[in-house]
């Protein structure tokens, strides 16, 4: 298909869902309201130096209380499905035992809200934000023992809301919670060790496939997980970067894909991690494997594996995102058939991509044409993917809002609206009023 909406619009069946992505800890806000616990995100952005901006997610977009205009938005676009997570510590201050009556009583009146407005609920279970409780007292996902409070809380929320969610997902973005929260120390809780991380790694999947199980006992809701894919290409055609970048694929795309659909670790990456490798009790990977209704993949760029260095530009190079993350469109098409090639995967949905945008307010608008074209080229990508055979089935916008960018602070904005922090005024980006347009002439073929 061409990029213009209209044809974007034919390139795909009827019953394809359009929609946008938040998580709690980057929008919510309301930090110590209601009953609230702290999460480790709390606590990390209280310590000096962890966040560049300094900034913390005490008010972040106010959405706690702003929930109704930001339903009201998603409606304005047009949208089928908002993907949003809840905070765990909001409805289990401690991580385990007692329940914040408070806090269910907020994502009950925002399930309330999206339902009147035609929106349907996705929700995620752990967008990053683990009651620091947890931390402190049992060490947090290093501890086998938060494998059972996850399957608790999950099981809770199934039973709470499953029939009016149109799906949960266990974990956003487990190789992030291990790898950028244990190894790189960029995400909370900032540890540096790779064995760490790959243990947090294995806890993050057996809570997966525990809760699972503990969900599927009390709703019949379509259950998944979405993980994020960043495709490793070798820098130079040298066979050691060809090798480097094959071990890149088995620790960020095979480390998690091969357990919870296939039931085992990748053997080249579990060679190449020797000693680091994680402890893994009998019965471990059959609790992991569980049938899955659907996967969810966040796509936002490819990595050039075994230089010194990146280069500036690598073939396909269209230009970089405000992260500085190369736009590789042609990658999400060739990396959608892969998957659907070598795992034979449940239902596809794109959960998660978009760009980081240097915007500013011009006459009262928001000219974001690169995010648009961003966004355009890779609807064109998914279309591509799904004519090859990539049973991809939605889309979700990163993100609805300019939010929280984790250890960025608030400086990089992939909104597709736009929110003065200072006022929480939001306003459409040039990119939402395009994702609209497009959304109703695909609706009109409905
Ligand atoms: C997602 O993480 C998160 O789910 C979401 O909360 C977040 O706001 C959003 O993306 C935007 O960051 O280091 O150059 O090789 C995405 C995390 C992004 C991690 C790409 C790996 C590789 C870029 N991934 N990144 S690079």
């Amino acid at each position: 298909p061409r990029a213009e909406p209209a044809a974007l619009a034919d390139a795909f069946p009827p019953d394809f869902l359009w929609g946008v992505a938040t998580s709690a800890a980057q929008i919510e806000g309301a930090a110590f309201e209601d009953g609230k616990g702290a999460s480790i995100w709390d606590h990390f952005c209280r310590q000096p130096g962890r966040i560049k901006d300094g900034s913390n997610i005490d008010v972040a977009c106010d959405h706690y209380h702003r929930f109704r205009d930001d339903v009201a938005l998603m409606q304005q676009l047009g949208l089928d499905c908002y993907r949003f997570s809840l905070s765990w510590p909001r409805v289990q201050p401690d991580g385990q035992g007692a329940w914040n009556e408070a806090g269910f009583a907020f994502y009950d009146r925002l399930l309330d809200a999206l339902l009147e407005a035609g929106l349907q609920p996705h929700a995620t279970l752990y967008h990053w934000d683990l009651p620091q409780a947890l931390d402190e007292q049992l060490g947090g996902w290093l501890s086998r023992d938060v494998v059972g409070h996850f399957a608790d809380y999950a099981a809770e929320v199934a039973r709470r809301f499953g029939d009016r969610l149109a799906s949960i997902a266990t974990h956003n973005e487990p190789w992030c919670t291990a790898t950028l929260g244990y190894e790189t120390a960029q995400f909370a809780p900032g540890h540096t060790s790779r064995a760490e991380s790959l243990q947090v790694a294995h806890h993050l999947m057996l809570s997966h496939g525990d809760a699972v199980a503990a969900m599927r006992a009390v709703t019949r809701t379509p259950l998944g997980i979405v993980l994020n894919h960043t495709p490793a290409f070798p820098a130079t055609p040298t066979e050691a970067d060809r090798r480097a970048a094959r071990i890149d694929d088995g620790l960020n795309v095979r480390w998690y894909m091969d357990p919870i659909l296939r039931g085992c670790y990748p053997a080249d990456a579990w060679q190449h991690v020797g000693a680091d490798a994680p402890q893994v009790a009998a019965g471990d990977l059959d609790r992991i494997r569980q049938p899955l209704d659907f996967l969810g993949l966040n796509f936002y760029t490819r990595s050039l594996v075994g230089a010194d260095g990146q280069p500036v530009t690598g073939p396909g190079a269209r230009g970089f995102t405000d992260m500085g993350w190369e736009i590789v469109p042609e990658v999400l098409t060739q990396h959608l058939v892969r998957l659907a090639r070598e795992y034979n995967p449940p239902p596809l949905y794109i959960t998660e991509n978009g760009m980081a945008n240097a915007d500013r307010l011009v006459d009262g608008r928001v000219p974001d044409a690169e995010r648009t074209a961003y966004l355009a080229s890779h609807l064109q990508a998914v279309a591509a993917a799904r004519n090859l055979g990539a049973d991809v089935r939605g889309y979700f916008y990163w993100s609805l809002l300019d939010n929280f960018e984790w250890n960025s602070g608030y400086a990089k904005r992939f909104g597709l609206v736009h929110v003065d922090y200072a006022t929480q005024e939001r306003r459409l980006k040039d990119s939402a009023l395009w994702y609209a347009d497009m959304i109703r002439r695909h609706r009109q073929r409905r």
